[in-house]
């Protein structure tokens, strides 16, 4: 029998369950009668009822039972506010809270901090009591961003967790499968209820070779976001084997299947490595190490399992690559840098470098990017652009500063700031640049959508290692290739980097730094959690409407976006993370970044009532207010990016109705179910071209909403001629109840109250 081990250091009482993996995988094995592949393994490892689910790739909706869920501030927020509406006094499964994006960098990591725990005071404290009230485990500002606390802490081989951020993938660096959902499948996961996923496809991405020299590997992941593209990951899972796999290190993994968000996957991961069992014990849980490996064969691809796609790269030939800027799959080799910034005439100085985040602080990102700081520090160069670092975790940062490495980055002249996402997530007050001013930054993060760090449009992101990024600091411009080219030191010297070198692990173990980690108390009867009506940060929620039955007769189109739509264009982050406990402050930022298709401008819509032009939530809540609704027509992948609800339940507050596009990002169109809102896309995409803005629109058929049964968007130009175009759903027998309820949460909280 597979060995019973605590899931956590945190949770001595909860125990790793392989024994369920076991049992349903021989329930399984039994009925397909073919070898499976470990997504496959963890996914059916962990469902609710393996003798009667219906398993096809593709097609079925699994109902699953996950080890965890993982929340951080910036969704937790209405996740919890979801979940105390339901009415259930404690989570059903190990659940934690993580505040890490609500920190803005501007001066440094202490200054900073003590800010945001005052500006963020009633968020924090609302967070923190919660925990205390519902059971969850509660890490303050301070502690580190979710998905690096998760790896050091929590996740373990053959886990599923899921966390209501679109990067939880993460822990597949540790070989869990953790999956990026919105707060509302986070809600029914705590309450208790399995959580329902269509079932993946399978992208195999074979390995050979090893890395070496320059090459780390983030470049595995900015290869395969060149190769499969934003969308190409949607609907499937990246599962990584092959020799290639035993190269890389599990934070390494970690950084792979974090940014596979990047190119839609549901999740990424990796089969169990001696690297995974090294990075466990070294993080304090040399129980789990060892009763991992002891049920490897489970924590790996059977012999012969099929891919729906296979990838191959080849890691001795794989050189460092930067992808951007504006979108993470444009995927340029570092050797080709300089000429195709020419070429396409992006700033060639670089105005700032940024290290760290979730995607890549481990001790290994930050031993390796040090040792070239180092070398060009001890020729007497300093770095020509800003250099910023965000360490992932306390534990990082404390580990890291023992080890001298910040000093390092220091001396050469950057600035360390809080352990949270800051800059990665527009938390970022920059003063170098204005708005509207042209220029170029390297990260080390994951995402370089317009706006993303600086909320400037001007501002060229692009994403790399943090030891390219590093370089670059010091090369100061796109011209500069850190491998063949070389600097000038102050004293007239050629100087040229050696390629770096790191440790896996800190050969004197972590720090573990302040603690920071709240457990719930013992007694928890007394926790009062307390909402001001009055707050501008927090609100509680009011039920959303049941559906009334009825067809959605020609209503107006709010905006026909054009273009890109990810949900940074939908509901912006930076500024607007205050109010993500507020629905009705948010829904105030609901598509004011989308390009609509009329006018080629960003929140500048038709009032098709008024015929004036106002901004988007203007124009929506004008609509609201008359009692009519309207909908959404889109384009492709629309809501790529993040999981956050609010950019569906915005426009479910606001009076939408529907979104209609080519296609969907996962997490999104699931949010816009669970918020009772009809997520459509086009039968014939070159449909979306027959529909003008000034049209309405019917939605006909809903009285026989049926799973696989298409609908019928009837288009009623302005002329009163109309004509009729094939719309389709995804919705479940299960889903269905949703809608018909006016959300998921209304369905939960009359199941439950009945
Ligand atoms: C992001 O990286 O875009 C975020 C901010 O972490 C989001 C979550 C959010 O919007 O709160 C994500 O990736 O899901
Ligand atoms: Fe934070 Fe950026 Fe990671 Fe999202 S991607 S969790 S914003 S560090």
């Amino acid at each position: 029998a597979p060995q019973k081990v605590p899931m956590s250091p945190h949770e001595p009482n909860k125990y790793i369950n392989y024994q369920r993996i076991q049992d349903n995988l021989e329930i399984v094995r039994k009925r397909l009668n073919r070898p499976l592949t470990l997504s496959e393994k963890i996914l059916y490892g962990h469902l609710d009822d393996a003798v009667n689910q219906d398993i096809q790739r593709g097609v079925s909706y699994l109902q699953l039972r996950p080890d965890r869920v993982v929340c951080q501030d910036a969704t937790a927020q209405m996740a919890l506010l979801q979940f105390m509406s339901a009415g259930i006094p404690d989570v059903a499964v190990p659940s934690s809270v993580h505040c890490d994006h609500l920190i803005l960098g501007e001066y440094g990591a202490e200054s900073d901090l003590a800010r945001a725990k005052e500006v963020n005071r009633e968020v924090y404290d609302f967070l923190a009591t919660t925990c205390a009230k519902y059971n969850l485990g509660f890490w303050g500002p301070g502690s580190g961003i979710i998905h690096q606390i998760v790896i050091e802490n929590y996740a373990f081989p053959g886990a599923l967790i899921i966390g209501t951020d679109s990067h939880t993938p993460n822990a597949g660096g540790l070989g869990a499968a953790a999956v990026g959902v919105g707060g509302a499948d986070a809600v029914d996961v705590m309450a208790g209820i399995p959580w329902e996923l269509k079932c993946p496809k399978a992208i195999g991405v074979k390995l050979t070779g090893r890395l070496n020299g320059w090459t780390s590997p983030k470049d595995i992941i900015l290869e395969v976001a060149g190769i499969l593209t934003v969308k190409g990951g949607t609907g499937a899972i990246v599962e990584y084997f092959g020799s290639g796999v035993e190269s890389v290190s599990a934070t390494g993994m970690g950084t792979v299947c974090n940014m596979g968000a990047e190119i839609g996957a549901t999740t990424s991961v990796f089969p169990f490595t001696e690297s995974m069992h090294r990075y466990l014990v070294s993080t304090g849980r040399p129980q789990i190490a060892d009763a991992s490996r002891a049920f490897a064969h489970n924590l790996r691809a059977d012999e012969g399992a099929q891919y729906d796609e296979v990838v191959e790269i080849n890691l001795s030939e794989l050189e460092p690559r930067i992808n951007g800027p504006f979108t993470p799959d444009l995927m340029t080799p570092l050797a080709k840098f300089k000429a195709t910034a020419q070429e396409k005439d992006w700033p060639q100085d670089i105005s700032a470098c940024l290290i760290g985040s979730c995607t890549n602080s481990s001790y290994e990102d930050m031993s390796r990017a040090a040792s070239l700081a180092k070398e060009a520090l001890d020729a007497g160069l300093k770095v020509k652009a800003d250099f910023i670092v965000t360490p992932g975790s306390e534990q990082i940062r404390a580990t890291t500063e023992r080890d001298g490495l910040l000093e390092i980055f220091r001396q050469a002249g950057g600035n360390i700031l809080a352990n949270a996402c800051g800059p990665c997530i527009g938390q970022w007050a920059r003063h170098d640049v204005k708005k509207g001013d042209r220029n170029t930054i390297i990260t080390s993060y994951n995402r370089n959508f317009t706006g993303r760090n600086d909320g400037n449009p001007a501002t060229h992101g692009f994403v790399a290692s943090p030891e390219v990024v590093t370089a670059m600091a010091f090369g100061g411009s796109t011209n500069f290739n850190p491998i063949t080219d070389t600097l000038t030191t102050p004293s007239g010297k050629p100087f040229k980097f050696t390629p770096p070198n790191g440790a896996e692990l800190p050969a004197r173990g972590f720090d573990a730094g302040q603690d920071t980690y709240q457990a719930p108390p013992a007694d928890r009867s007394r926790v009062a959690v307390q909402v001001s009506p009055a707050s501008q940060r927090l609100q509680l929620l009011e039920p959303f409407a049941p559906w009334d039955g009825k067809d959605v007769e020609e209503v107006p189109i709010l905006i026909k976006v054009r273009g890109k739509c990810t949900t940074d264009h939908i509901s912006m982050a930076g500024p607007w993370l205050k109010y993500r406990g507020h629905l009705d402050n948010i829904s105030n930022n609901m598509l004011i970044g989308a390009t609509n298709s009329e006018n080629g401008e960003a929140n500048s819509v038709r009032n098709q009532i008024t015929g004036a032009f106002d901004a988007v939530p203007a124009t929506a809540r004008d609509y609201k207010a008359r009692g009519v609704r309207w909908v959404v027509v889109g384009d492709e992948n629309y809501g790529e990016g993040s999981s956050r609800e609010h950019a569906a339940m915005s426009v479910r507050f606001l009076g939408g109705a529907a979104v209609i596009v080519k296609s969907f990002a996962r997490i999104h169109e699931t949010n816009l179910k669970k918020q009772g809102l009809l997520p459509l896309t086009f039968n014939n995409p070159a449909d979306y071209d027959r529909i003008s803005p000034a049209d309405r629109l019917s939605i006909l058929g809903l009285t026989t909403l049926t799973p696989g049964k298409p609908l019928t968007l009837r288009v009623t130009q302005p002329s009163g001629a109309h004509f009729d175009i094939v719309v389709d759903h995804t919705f479940n027998e299960n889903q269905i109840t949703w809608f018909k309820a006016g959300s998921a949460l209304n369905h939960i909280a009359k199941s439950n109250s009945q």
